[in-house]
């Protein structure tokens, strides 16, 4: 199964999920990878394909895709209290080992699997620069091209998040030995995103961001000289994922990690703060306020037993969000817009708590996170989702799943994020290229044979 070797071509889809809304007969045309013409109320014309259901892709704000080589390897009691903590132990130990082939195989595997769950962006968080001594590669771009390699064989639009790492925590404290990889200074950082800058500039789609790791990673006067460097693309960082970090930044600065930054950087619209699990109800006022998007990564933020972000009063303070599949512990749209309903549906012992513009949860939440997400990603907010002048970014539902038997409208999408749907995606398009079919990635087989030696490989020896 290869993909459409031209990027231009049609689509006609008995209901699709349109900036407006659901429209019935729509007809897409595109042209060069982008949408020249949405109509709704269309006829079909020979030749062309026809689906049931169409939704726009949905981006995937936040990802190290490296860790997808390690799902499943952490779910097991350690001699002392696990936490969060001996779980980034365990990460850095894994990621120690890999060679840049290792990292290209995972991600490309990662991607391939992000795709067939129809998420069509991804926001790659990327802090593994050097090789496993410490020391710049030859080419200190090396493992910043092996992500972009794997996004431009799959298909995947890329936002490039490249990484400044520097401290091993607040106040300055020296990296520990696992952090290695990740270390630069400015200087060295500038010229890693230049050539970053390059790369990007030769894969269709792709947008540049930086992404100052966390507070813990970056001192505030790194941070005033790094944003600078962003221009106009987007910035990301951690904060506010654990109660251990707010206490170490408290103590620090005496503020918590998003009051600190809402108090000294210039948080807008551009900025993604990534978690953002602990707030109070001022951070939560404030950070609606800003424009910037709480990038939520609801399940491996469960995985990994960070709290509970406040949804429903930073959704009710006006706030945006979007969803990442961050340590890609599984890789799902329903699921992560699921489990963060959940998350707050536990707490408040209430049910359906999301509140939107229209009554259906699940259409609540994906808006919410094509809004956000494409926002965060650097996606300007005319161009998300099915929309003219956007990339033909889009899935189809698989209409032969029983679980959508009898569904239409909003308990489509209920259902896609509720009923637990194992086969939900069928077809999902990128810049017009059909890269998955059937629910499978064409290049589905070749990537899990590297995949699964390079696995091998790590694992055993
Ligand atoms: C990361 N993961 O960047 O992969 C981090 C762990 C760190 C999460 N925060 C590393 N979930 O925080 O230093
Ligand atoms: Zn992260």
């Amino acid at each position: 199964m290869e993909p459409q070797a031209t990027s231009s071509g049609f689509l006609w889809a008995a209901a699709a999920l349109l900036p407006g809304g659901w429209a019935s007969d729509v007809r897409i045309e595109w042209r060069d990878g982008r949408i020249a013409r949405v109509e709704a109320d269309a006829q079909a014309r020979g030749g062309e394909e026809r689906v049931g259901v169409l939704l726009p892709g949905m981006p995937n704000l936040h990802s190290h895709a490296f860790q997808r080589g390690m799902a499943g390897l952490t779910e097991y009691r350690g001699p002392a209290a696990d936490n969060f903590w001996s779980w980034r132990s365990l990460m850095y130990r894994f990621v120690g080992r890999m060679t840049p082939e290792d990292l290209e195989a995972v991600t490309t595997w990662a991607f391939v699997e992000m795709l067939e769950a129809g998420f069509t962006r991804v926001g790659e968080f990327h802090y593994v620069h050097h090789d496993p001594t410490g020391r710049p590669y030859a080419d200190p771009a090396e493992l910043t091209a092996r992500v972009i390699a794997a996004a431009e064989r799959t298909g995947i639009a890329l936002t490039l998040l490249p990484v400044f790492y520097a401290q091993g925590g607040f106040g300055g404290a020296p990296a520990n030995e696992g952090q290695k990889r990740f270390l630069h200074d400015v200087p060295r950082f500038a010229r890693l995103l230049e050539a970053s800058r390059r790369l990007v500039g030769k894969l269709p789609d792709a947008l540049l961001g930086i992404a100052p790791h966390s507070l813990r990673a970056v001192t505030p006067g790194q941070l005033t000289e790094l944003l600078p460097l962003a221009a106009s693309g987007p910035v990301h960082m951690h904060a506010a994922e654990q109660t251990g970090e707010v206490e170490q930044c408290l103590a620090w600065s005496g503020a918590r990690p998003v009051q600190w930054l809402l108090d000294h950087a210039p948080v807008d619209a551009r900025w993604c703060l990534v978690h953002s699990t602990h707030l109070d109800d001022s951070e939560v006022a404030r950070l609606a306020r800003s424009g910037a998007v709480a990038g939520l990564c609801p399940i491996t933020e469960a995985n990994l037993g960070d709290g509970i972000f406040p949804a429903t009063k930073f959704l009710a303070a006006g706030g945006r969000f979007g969803i990442g599949t961050d340590s890609n512990v599984s890789i799902s749209v329903g699921d992560e817009l699921r489990q963060l309903e959940y998350s707050q549906r536990l707490r408040d012992r209430a049910r359906n708590v999301v509140e939107g513009a229209v009554p259906s949860t699940g259409r609540t939440l994906f808006d919410g996170a094509l809004r956000g997400g494409s926002q965060a990603l650097g996606i300007e907010a005319a161009q998300a989702g099915i929309v003219d002048g956007a990339p033909a970014d889009f899935l189809s539902l698989n209409e032969k799943s029983p679980l959508l038997a009898e569904r239409s409208g909003d308990a489509l999408l209920d259902s896609f994020v509720f009923a637990g749907l194992r086969d939900a995606v069928d077809g999902v398009w990128r810049a017009g290229k059909k890269q998955v079919t059937g629910g499978r990635h064409h290049l589905r087989e070749g990537t899990e044979r590297a995949w699964r030696l390079t696995l091998a490989r790590l694992l055993r020896e």
